[in-house]
């Protein structure tokens, strides 16, 4: 299982494209906030550190991960966001409202991206339990919000890239 052999978080920091002059906005859950918050801190402060500037970045809450996508939407439209980063932690439990929870969410957000032609990352933890979800969140695995915001720095840059004259991308 690759979950137990690294963190997976970690990335080439030098092979990240400059943020900055992107506009962000993300989008965060209120539920599980003790994990969601850790995944917003670890997002938020690397889309700086890639050259984000913090009045590009839009912040807004929603009450649950189901509430992402429609959070997303508004952001996107509101701000002109060019990336748009959900974060989320859905754990399981008794029953199966947490897969639908998660279908859901990661439907709507391929569909916002294929719609706005921009990326709406799926930053939303699937965990069985709450110490999966720490792990992930700060812990021994990373920082899922770590790896949303490079994956959003990646593919707002692609787009800005592919709008310009080069005729090789990624090479
Ligand atoms: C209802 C619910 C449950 C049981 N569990 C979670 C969870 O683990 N993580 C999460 O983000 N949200 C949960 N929710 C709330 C739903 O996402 C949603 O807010 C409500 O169903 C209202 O639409």
């Amino acid at each position: 299982m690759a979950s137990a052999l690294k963190n997976l978080s970690s990335y080439d920091e030098q092979n990240i494209p400059d943020a900055k002059g992107i506009v962000f906005g993300i989008v965060v859950s209120e539920w599980n906030s003790e994990i969601t918050h850790q995944l917003y801190q670890g997002c938020y402060e690397a889309l700086v550190k890639h050259g984000a500037k913090e009045e590009n970045i839009h912040v807004i809450q929603v009450p649950g991960s189901f509430e992402l996508p429609a959070g997303a939407r508004m952001v996107a439209d509101r701000f002109k966001a060019d990336a748009v980063i959900c974060l989320g932690c859905v754990i399981k439990g008794e029953t199966s409202h947490n897969e639908y929870i998660n279908y859901a969410v990661a439907n709507s957000l391929a569909n916002l991206s294929m719609m706005f032609g921009r990326p709406f990352v799926f930053g939303v933890l699937t965990p069985d339990t709450q110490e999966q979800a720490l792990d992930r969140a700060g812990g021994k695995h990373g920082n899922k919000g770590v790896e949303a915001a490079v994956t959003a720095i990646r593919m707002a840059a692609l787009r800005r890239e592919l709008g310009g004259a080069k005729s090789k991308i990624g090479f």
